[in-house]
């Protein structure tokens, strides 16, 4: 490598203050960090992040799912598949300001420190914002990603109905940010992802730098109980079909079921509405999601066939009717081998601590996979706190990441 980029550093300054910079786009009255996929709040991240491309002089493209690249290239290497780098700046509601941001601002970081360090790349470098990585106004998460790596069509995307009833493309088009480019239209030579941890492993084991091998396997869907509605006070337990009592009772089962098995096994149920909604009325409908993750596919397969033998049985047991809607099924991934090494040599030779591990969140990184050599680089959080305004990681640990992706970048353009 005819550069020693181990004294190379970001600019730590321009770094954090721009994480902070965006950190402050799309706060409500309440100073809550909502910036939903596609939204007002997420045209304003988009327009700041498209501004700090122009000021790298990048060329900007925009794909047909509202992807944003900023490509760094040369007359001698335009014709060289890029390594790129990215991940997304939509966040869930009331979010901290590094899930997603972090990677995205280091990839310009690193490029803006390659070019003000003088380096030439032997190949086009690339720094992406995915659409839509969150999947809470739009399902699928990852949609923007998904997309890219021809997992969806681009036109079934861009026809999907949002939880607010919204068009996903004509959101797009209203931002301004529907662009042209064909989904995939780059075929990346190698893609890295640097991102927050937001769990507490390194926390924990006292670590900087995850070497992260893979990413666990997701299932989502939306499960909907329909009982009958009834006078809460003139009705007999043992007269009810209440949609309600179902419902907490397949949210008990999942935690306990999980908590006894101990082992990789996570669930969540995140939303929850029942209908009608009334203090004296006995649930006539309870509409849910259930979140199931985990690192092994045969496990997780298992686990939705258990739940879903639970709720033929529950169906009679409590006389309702039950329904599941299929949102999200990603099988899980494992990242290139070659790739980690370049990160775990890297974190070596800065004299920081790296640990190899499994991602428990979903990133782009599982779709870009897909199509081109992947690896993810992992900071620590905090209390192992994210999707929470408390996500926090210490600018050491920012700057520590940040480095070790461009010592990757570097050495990734210079391999043949
Ligand atoms: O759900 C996830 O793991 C990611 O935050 N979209
Ligand atoms: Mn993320
Ligand atoms: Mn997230």
């Amino acid at each position: 490598m005819g550069f020693n980029s181990l004294k190379w550093s970001i600019n730590k300054n321009r770094l954090i203050s721009r994480i902070k910079e965006l950190g402050q786009i799309g706060r409500d009255e309440d100073n809550r960090l909502t910036r939903l996929a596609v939204s007002d709040a997420d045209k304003a991240g988009r327009d700041a992040i498209v501004d700090w491309m122009k000021e790298a002089n990048l060329e900007v493209i925009i794909d047909r799912i509202g992807n944003v690249f900023g490509i760094w290239s040369n007359d001698d290497n335009k014709d060289k598949d890029p390594i790129m780098v990215g991940s997304h700046i939509d966040t869930v509601m009331n979010a901290g300001i590094y899930d997603g941001c972090y990677g995205v601002i280091s990839g310009i970081e690193v490029i803006k420190t390659l070019k003000e360090e003088g380096f030439i790349p032997s190949r086009p470098i690339i720094i992406g914002i995915f659409t839509n990585e969150e999947g809470v106004r739009y399902q699928p998460d990852m949609m923007g990603s998904l997309v890219y790596a021809g997992g969806l069509s681009v036109d079934k995307a861009l026809a999907t109905v949002g939880i607010d009833g919204t068009l996903l493309g004509e959101e797009l088009d209203r931002i301004g940010y529907l662009g042209e480019a064909e989904p995939g239209f780059i075929q990346p030579h190698a893609y890295v992802e640097l991102h927050v941890e937001q769990g507490p492993i390194l926390e924990k084991s006292n670590t900087t730098i995850g070497v992260v091998e893979g990413v666990q396997g997701i299932s989502w869907q939306r499960i909907t109980i329909e009982g009958i509605a009834n006078h809460a006070g003139t009705t007999p337990i043992d007269m009810r079909q209440d949609a309600g009592i179902a419902a907490a009772k397949v949210m008990t089962f999942l935690r306990d079921r999980v908590k006894d098995l101990n082992d990789s096994t996570v669930v969540t149920v995140g939303c929850i509405e029942f209908k009608p909604n009334a203090i004296n009325v006995v649930p006539s409908q309870a509409t849910f999601t259930v979140d199931l993750r985990n690192p092994d596919e045969e496990r997780l397969k298992e686990e939705e066939d258990i739940l879903e033998n639970y709720l033929e049985e529950l169906a009679h047991v409590e006389s309702v009717a039950i329904s599941t809607e299929k949102l999200v099924r990603f099988e899980p991934v494992s990242f290139d081998e070659n790739i980690a090494q370049l990160i775990e040599n890297s974190a070596n030779r800065r004299g920081l601590k790296s640990k190899r591990m499994i991602s428990g969140a979903g990133h782009d990184a599982q779709m870009i996979a897909r199509i081109c050599p992947t690896a993810m680089i992992f900071v620590p959080s905090v209390g192992g706190i994210s999707h929470n305004p408390k996500e926090y990681t210490p600018e050491t640990d920012l700057v520590a990441g940040a480095n070790v992706l461009l010592d990757v970048i570097i050495q990734l353009v210079e391999l043949e």
